[in-house]
């Protein structure tokens, strides 16, 4: 047992097998969203709260605080730089989802182009007897032009996955890779205007906030697909569903929404996209993989000094 005094903070929902292996080695504290700097508030006296499980303002009750595990490979829900600040580390789950991410994208890029949710509606609603097959699917992915905007992790997994499909690729990230043969453009804008077909897979940031936007939606044309398996906020929401009903864009394949859960209804009515709500990490041995990261994490560090993944940002032992 690491050390049998560590109180983990584990707030709102989080996948049952983070908290089941953490329980072998620390007190857990399972709080409601909301409640949490209520509860490390009550530090002194209390149990000595020295990290959490997911992100929270760290203005109060933070004295003791070690670590923030996020679950997930984004952590754009955690106040990194506050954390940095206090010395807080911050660790994320990369790696072990860009498998099932990537496979996802693929499937979402195939489901769009092709309509295939559409036409199994049409058989399950029984419509294929009385009316006849269902329509050809105006698109294929035939001969397109992919430009992967992200090319890290999963961005690679997913060029990757992509090849054997014999489409060109392009990608557009701010530092061109040296280990790769695709052609890199050095703007979003330019890449838009080179490709076809846009998958995005970048983190949210600053810059990358509504970076796709009516330019670079119009640069893509009307034969364009859009794939978005990043984060929502890149995309310029509203934007993207005039594009889509005024055939600027021929269709879209969305996992990820500006306001999640929430997806506009607007969005919900257009015959051509093909819509997922967030899955694309979640299977069962996919979203295991990352609990037990959450959970080395936490053990590596109250026993070693060492998180397994921090983010790059975080403080590091000389
Ligand atoms: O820009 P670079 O050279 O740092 O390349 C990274 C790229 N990227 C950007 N590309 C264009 N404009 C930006 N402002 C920008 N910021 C970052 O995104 C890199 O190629 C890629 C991120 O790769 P990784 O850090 O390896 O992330 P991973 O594991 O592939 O996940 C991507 C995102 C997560 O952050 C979640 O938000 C989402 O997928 O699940």
């Amino acid at each position: 047992m690491p050390n049998a005094r560590v109180t983990i903070l584990v707030p709102g929902r989080i996948n049952p097998r983070v908290v089941e292996r953490l329980s072998e080695h620390f007190e857990i504290r399972a709080v409601p969203h909301g409640k949490e700097l209520e509860i490390a508030g009550r530090r002194r006296g209390g149990p000595r709260l020295r990290s959490w499980c997911a992100a929270g303002e760290l203005d109060r009750g933070a004295a003791q605080l070690e670590m923030i595990a996020s679950f997930g490979v984004g952590y754009d829900g955690v106040d990194v730089a506050a954390a940095t600040r206090r010395g807080v580390i911050v660790s994320n789950t990369p790696d072990v989802l860009n498998d099932e991410v990537a496979d996802t994208a693929v499937a979402l890029l195939i489901n769009t182009v092709r309509q295939l949710p559409q036409a199994e509606t049409w058989l399950r609603q029984g419509r294929w007897p009385g009316e006849g097959p269902y329509p050809l699917s105006p698109l294929s992915l035939k001969g397109r032009h992919v430009g992967i905007h992200g090319l890290g992790r999963i961005g690679m997994e997913i060029a990757q996955r992509l090849e054997p499909f014999k489409v060109k690729i392009s990608y557009h990230t701010r530092r061109p890779r040296t280990d790769v043969g695709y052609g890199h453009y050095a703007s979003l804008l330019e890449l838009a205007e080179a490709v076809d077909t846009l998958i995005s897979i970048v983190p949210k940031t600053p810059e990358t906030v509504r970076s796709i936007n009516a330019d670079v939606l119009k640069a893509l044309g009307p034969n364009g697909v859009l794939i978005n398996v990043g984060r929502g906020t890149t995309v310029d929401e509203a934007v993207l569903i005039a594009a889509l009903k005024d055939g600027t864009i021929a269709a879209a394949g969305l996992d990820v929404f500006e306001n999640e859960p929430q997806v506009p209804q607007a969005l919900i009515d257009l015959p051509n996209v093909s819509l997922l709500p967030h899955v694309a990490s979640a299977s069962v041995p996919t979203r295991n993989a990352m609990a037990d990261l959450v959970a080395d994490n936490l053990i590596a560090w109250f026993k070693t000094g060492r998180a397994l993944t921090p983010v790059p940002e975080t403080p590091r032992k000389p």
